[in-house]
């Protein structure tokens, strides 16, 4: 199999590559092993759920579940690399390892929370000696260390058991954030398998450290059997409202739970009952299927904090690979975060809303714009940008392409005509992705397909295309955003799905759809209507070896689409670094 460094994103967050460094002992064993295996040498990276993430004394904190010894899963400890701007990372040493009883097994996911005193803790599942899954606490070992490289296990841990009735001890586990409950105690929710079903079960604490079960779960349901990586967090209108959970919840405010199963991120839009102290969902549909996604593609595990840098809540995913676990070994790495995005309630109060952290657009070089595109059924306009200092580093053949692999664009389109618009159909929704096989991009519909291909081998025999269909149903628009992977690479033993996600539009008063897609070498992240819709994808060409892809705006529906503003950004490779000592 092809495999290439060049599938390495530049700016999409994952550990750097973890070169042995000399002090340690097995180093000189490894050397030996390097004239048999060269891999060998390189040790590989694997990393997964975002874990802990926060902001403390002016440092972002992002743990990760890690293994630093090869590239699947397994030996698990947290990984740890800190930022300035949520982009450039410094990596440090793990900071919680497996050397206690109750973690010896893995420590698995969990979460930050800064106590009262400005003093931040962590509670992590543990996998402990019988293989059951534990709550353990660990604080810096010295909060003057602006790195907080350090944690300290105390001797009372595990603090959390999984005993009591109906609970399975090894579906136990990914505690969230603390909050504060209706009785001024804290407050935090284990993913669970409770009396079969999935909970989000729900502990007390005076402080902190001692936890007792409330006699009910923060929320169950029957249409599912576990629930990982919970969050629960409270939401308003407005990009920049984030909320921290341990003061007093605003009028108009929302609260979410989100829940990771059947490999998605989904959520729930509702309020915190004080009283009966329960996340009460505004609808309840018996089908998981229906239930809202964090986003539509590849990306699991997310876990969000509140920034009181920038009074925001931010979100972190992980993307796995969807190449074989060999071309991981071969890679030497695997695994990366979605980038961090900004998360909030949309003014309907129906549905989240996303949109990659600010910080991300200090990477942007080259521009290039368009106004006023006219794209009539079958038209395919390339977007070539003028890039001569990329160029000059890859030596591609044509200048103006090289910035294509790692680049940022928006584009939006303004639609001509919506009264022919095809009928929606509600039982799409219930598989999405089967919708977006059947009606791809080469399927005329009346308003779409129109959207963006990018990753295109010249002969377009490779491509990635991110598109749109409009659909009438009553009085609405259902807009379909499709991330089409089924022909993004020539190579064999990919998962290349085609992904999906549906958003509402009031086309009536706006006729303009937008798209913002990130290209970073084996990673297409899109936007869809300002966020309303978000596709994380992975996808391996054999046209980005040889640094040769192509960029198009196009439209296969029966009616014009305008292109009102096209803009597309070369991105910078952001900076990551080890840190030593
Ligand atoms: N990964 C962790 C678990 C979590 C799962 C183990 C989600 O704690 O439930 O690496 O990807």
């Amino acid at each position: 199999s092809i495999v290439s460094s060049k599938y390495r994103t530049a700016y999409h967050f994952q550990p750097p590559k973890n070169w042995i460094n000399v002090s340690d002992p097995t180093f000189f064993f490894l050397s030996f092993k390097i004239l048999i295996n060269r891999q060998s040498f390189q040790i590989c990276d694997y990393s997964k759920d975002p874990n802990g993430p926060m902001y403390y004394n002016g440092i972002y904190h992002q743990f990760y579940q890690y293994n630093p010894n090869g590239s699947l899963w397994g030996n698990i400890v947290w990984g740890h690399s800190i930022s300035t701007d949520l982009i450039n990372w410094i990596r440090l040493d793990p900071a919680i390892e497996r050397t206690s009883p109750s973690d010896i097994n893995g420590c698995w996911t969990g979460s930050t929370t800064i106590l009262k005193g400005h003093q931040p803790a962590i509670i992590y599942t543990g996998a402990d000696t019988q293989m059951r899954q534990v709550q353990n606490i660990v604080f810096p070992k010295n909060v003057s260390d602006p790195y907080l490289r350090d944690w300290i296990k105390p001797d009372n841990n595990p603090l959390i058991q999984p005993i009591g009735q109906g609970l399975n001890s090894k579906q136990f586990r990914d505690p969230t954030t603390g909050w504060i409950g209706p009785d001024g105690l804290w407050r935090i929710a284990v993913g669970a398998e409770l009396n079969g079903y999935s909970a989000a079960l729900l502990y007390k604490s005076e402080d902190f450290v001692n936890w007792t079960r409330v006699d009910h779960p923060l929320y169950s349901s029957n249409a599912s059997t576990m629930w990982e990586c919970p969050d629960f967090f409270a939401v308003l209108p407005g990009k920049n409202s984030g909320l921290d959970l341990s003061i007093a919840i605003p009028d108009g405010a929302k609260h979410v739970l989100k829940m990771s199963l059947d490999n998605c991120d989904k959520y729930m839009i509702g309020v915190y009952d004080l009283k009966n102290d329960a996340f009460v969902p505004d609808t309840v549909l018996e089908d998981r299927r229906l239930w809202s996604r964090i986003d539509y593609g590849n990306y699991y595990a997310s876990k969000s904090f509140f920034d009181s840098k920038k009074g925001r809540r931010i979100i972190w995913g992980w993307t796995n690979e969807t190449d074989s676990s060999s071309d991981d070994v071969a890679k030497g790495w695997a695994g990366i975060h979605a980038i961090p995005r900004t998360i909030w309630l949309d003014s309907n109060s129906k549905q989240l809303l996303q949109w990659p952290v600010e910080e991300i657009e200090s990477l942007r070089r080259e521009e290039v714009s368009r106004q006023g595109l006219e794209l009539k059924q079958g038209d395919l306009f390339e977007i070539k940008g003028i890039d001569t200092l990329q160029a000059s580093f890859f030596s591609v053949a044509d200048p103006a392409r090289g910035f294509l692999e790692q680049a940022d664009v928006e584009i939006d389109f303004e639609l001509t005509s919506i009264d022919s618009a095809d009928p929606f159909d509600p039982s799409w929704l219930l598989d999405i992705e089967k919708h977006c096989r059947e009606a791809d991009a080469s399927v005329h519909g009346s308003v779409g397909p129109f959207g963006l291909v990018v990753l295109a081998s010249d002969n377009m025999e490779e491509h990635t295309s991110v598109h749109f269909r409009v659909y009438k149903s009553q009085a609405k628009y259902m807009i379909l955003m499709c991330s089409d992977l089924r022909k993004s690479s020539l190579r064999t033993e990919l998962y290349t799905p085609a992904y999906g996600g549906f958003f509402e539009l009031d086309l009536e008063k706006e006729k303009t759809i937008s798209l913002r897609t990130l290209i970073d070498r084996s990673a297409v992240e899109s936007f869809g209507g300002g966020g309303r819709v978000c596709i994380m994808a992975r996808v391996y060409p054999v046209a980005l070896i040889d640094g040769s892809t192509r960029m198009y705006a196009f439209n296969n529906g029966t009616s014009n689409v305008r292109v009102h503003q096209l803009k597309a950004w070369s991105m910078r490779r952001a900076q990551v670094n080890l840190k030593k000592g």
